[in-house]
């Protein structure tokens, strides 16, 4: 690397991306991040990790983080932010729910073909009785996932009901799921992450660093 700053391949709109800078801004992390299209992603990242996925991290130490709950775990290490650790069994319930089944049904959703839909319906059903449903009866009752205070949780999966509630945002509005609503207006349009979605242009060898 020929500079000190952490770099992450980022995806504007990608939730797993999302999760990643939120956790990295919160924890105050100055980084450069590059923004990739997916469809041409830079050699730089896919010699660092050819899987192909972003979000990637790079440490000045040479490390590479490719997941993004390694990231997160790795930015919120990096402050002392005692409750935004807090990753106890219900949140990592919650968070191994959602990367699994919940996300699975959250693309039969959103990508199924738009003549298609039955399907489409019949996925948001499914996504709503595993997780919509019960992430309200808990939002019911408290501020955040697992209580008043946020916690790793709220941060992996609001970018992923972002996605859910922007796939037909007039049922969303009109659906049953308030709780879930008011939690994921706060959220969103909280400093922190419109802080994290500037539009980029896609990153190219010789860019000048953009810090987040
Ligand atoms: N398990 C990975 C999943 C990341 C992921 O699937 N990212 C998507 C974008 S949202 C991606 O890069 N897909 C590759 C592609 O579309 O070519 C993580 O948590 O970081």
């Amino acid at each position: 690397m020929n500079n000190t700053l952490p770099v992450l391949y980022s995806f504007r709109r990608c939730p797993y991306a999302i999760r990643a800078r939120l956790a990295l801004k919160l924890a105050g992390v100055a980084l450069d991040v590059r923004e990739v299209a997916l469809r041409d992603k830079p050699d730089a990242m896919l010699a660092l990790s050819p899987k192909g996925t972003v979000p990637v991290l790079q440490l000045p130490d040479g490390r590479v983080l490719e997941q993004s709950l390694d990231i997160m775990r790795w930015a919120l290490d990096q402050v002392d932010a005692a409750p935004w650790r807090m990753d106890d069994a219900t949140g990592q319930a919650l968070i191994a729910l959602n990367d699994g089944a919940f996300k699975q049904l959250l693309d039969g959703y959103k990508y199924a073909s738009p003549s298609s839909a039955q399907s489409a319906e019949h996925a948001r059903d499914a996504a709503v009785e595993l997780f919509v449903a019960p992430l309200n009866r808990r939002l019911a009752q408290t501020q955040n996932l697992l209580g008043e205070t946020p916690a790793l949780a709220d941060l992996a999966i609001v970018p992923f009901i972002r996605q859910f509630a922007g796939v037909d945002p007039d049922w969303f509005l009109t659906s049953p799921f308030s709780a879930v609503r008011r939690w994921l207006d706060a959220w969103t349009h909280a400093q922190l992450f419109v802080s994290i979605m500037p539009r980029l242009d896609p990153w190219q060898p010789g860019d000048p660093p953009t810090l987040l």
